[in-house]
């Protein structure tokens, strides 16, 4: 950091990310100048005393406004197809995210995940798993705690999921592990093209010791992107297959997991269930194995975790209709595991829809639609549900509330209502865990209201 003392210094952002970045310069003896390109950003009154020592600027940002800057830190929300940040790029400015300051600093091993679906249920699981056995784990970066808010604390391990918007500007992180977990399509809103969003997850094995790819998903090996192929260890995990370097693998139909040829346990000892789930266990372990802990020893902590709150998180139970919230998933492929994961023959009546974030919703059809009674869809690309299902099956609605009523209709004993958007809440709500509330609370209060007029 000494280096960048007499530097011109901008900063972009002032939400979780821009506020670390503030805290920690100033910290530091760095001042930077502070912009956002909203008018009116979402200021929380906590970091007034941050912001009163700096300059800030508000509103669309001039092409040439970092000309004389010798440093652009973004956030990972700002695309880096903005003018001002192109053009600071074409002039040579360094631009950066918090991830590559980080990295820069950090002298403490780092363990990192990405996917397109999975990462903090790997992250919170690994994390969880670490500090079980006595290792001091801490889980950060896109899980929502800002990698420069913990760089200072004593661990022995950071456990960090990075997003692709994240790994766009990192270049020098260096990783313990490192693992793409899987790559379908997201973001492509953020995008030139799907190629573009997986070499930017694959940066995350650029400086990695080992690398956790997933043997069922190419995008996800390493290819021109490892720059050390003499020292990297490269391991594989996925489906039972007989891929030659597959080390770690995960039999759905029996739930077993196992490593070389060897069964060591169960998922269904544990209680996270779906297949997705057994291939994140394997991720789990195949991690956690690179700090040189011998996993097999440790199986009970592993089956000890539970989950995160909004993934296929069981709601109620009412009349024999299981009501299921999973508004984290906000993605295609997420909602395919959900759905395949929970459904026996007909009986999903799924709640969809939301910003679908240039997403090709018809790739749902195949995979979802036997096993759905009625879909109902919201938010603004509600009308893509039309190329998913056929119409007598499929109901638009305006809102959460008028969602979960028309699905109680359709839904008889023995079927599950399930939350499972396959799209950013970002049009309708704050974010996903306001639409999980929505839904929650016109679950209890609809139910609640049959229960008395019956
Ligand atoms: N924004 C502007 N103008 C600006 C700066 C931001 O319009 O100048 C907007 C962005 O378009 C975005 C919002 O402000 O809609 C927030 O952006 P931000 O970069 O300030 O976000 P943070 O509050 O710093 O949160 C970010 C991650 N959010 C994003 O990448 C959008 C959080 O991941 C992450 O937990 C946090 O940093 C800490 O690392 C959230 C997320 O949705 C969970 N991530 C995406 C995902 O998982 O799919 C990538
Ligand atoms: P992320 O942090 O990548 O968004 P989460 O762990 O929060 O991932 O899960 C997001 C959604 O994806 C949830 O709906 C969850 O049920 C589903 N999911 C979790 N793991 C996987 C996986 N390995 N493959 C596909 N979907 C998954």
């Amino acid at each position: 950091l000494t280096s960048l003392s007499n530097a011109k210094v901008a900063l972009v952002g002032l939400g979780l990310t821009g506020m670390s970045m503030l805290r920690y310069l100033l910290e530091h003896n760095i001042t930077p100048d502070v912009f956002d390109s909203r008018e009116t950003p979402p200021i929380n009154a906590q970091h007034d005393e941050l912001l009163a020592q700096v300059s800030c600027q508000f509103g669309p940002i001039p092409t040439k406004q970092f000309s004389d800057y010798d440093l652009v830190l973004i956030s990972p929300g700002i695309s880096l197809k903005e003018p001002a940040l192109q053009y600071a790029n074409s002039i040579g400015i360094d631009v950066f995210c918090d991830i590559e300051l980080f990295a820069r600093v950090n002298t403490k091993p780092v363990i990192a995940v990405t996917a397109s679906n999975g990462k903090s249920t790997v992250v919170a699981w690994l994390t969880d798993f670490l500090n079980r056995i006595g290792k001091k784990a801490v889980a950060c970066g896109n899980f929502g705690v800002p990698v420069l808010d913990v760089i200072d604390q004593s661990v022995d391990v950071f456990v960090m999921e990075l997003s692709s918007f994240q790994l766009d500007t990192t270049e020098s992180l260096v990783c313990t592990a490192a693992s793409v977990l899987n790559i379908t399509p997201d973001h492509l809103d953020r995008y030139e093209s799907f190629a573009d969003y997986a070499a930017s997850k694959r940066k995350i094995y650029r400086h990695a010791q080992l690398v956790l790819a997933n043997a069922d998903d190419e995008l996800t090996h390493p290819l021109q992107e490892r720059h050390s192929e003499d020292s990297t260890a490269v391991q594989f995990f996925g489906l039972q297959s007989p891929f030659e370097s597959m080390m770690w693998s995960y039999e759905p139909a029996t739930g077993e997991l196992i490593h070389h040829q060897n069964v060591i346990t169960n998922l269904n000892q544990g209680q996270m269930r779906g297949h997705h789930n057994g291939l994140n266990a394997l991720a789990v372990l195949a991690l956690a194995s690179s700090l040189d802990i011998n996993v097999e020893q440790h199986l009970d902590k592993l089956h000890a975790f539970s989950g995160l709150v909004h993934r296929c998180q069981p709601i109620k139970e009412w009349h024999g209709i299981r009501f299921i919230d999973d508004s984290k998933a906000t993605n295609v492929a997420s909602t395919i595991a959900a759905v395949s994961g929970l459904a026996n023959g007909k009986n999903i009546v799924l709640i969809a829809g939301g910003d679908a974030k240039g997403a090709d919703l018809s790739e749902l059809k195949a995979p979802i639609e036997p096993h759905i009674k009625a879909l109902i869809a919201l938010g603004k690309d509600k009308a893509g549900f039309a190329q998913v299902v056929e119409p007598n099956v499929l109901s638009f609605v305006d809102d959460m509330s008028e969602a979960v009523e028309r699905a109680i209709e359709k839904a008889q004993s023995g079927d599950i209502v399930l939350l499972s958007p396959a799209c950013a809440s970002i049009d309708m709500f704050q974010n996903y865990q306001a639409r999980a509330a929505a839904f929650i609370q016109a679950v209890t209060i609809q139910t609640n209201e049959r229960e008395k007029s019956e």
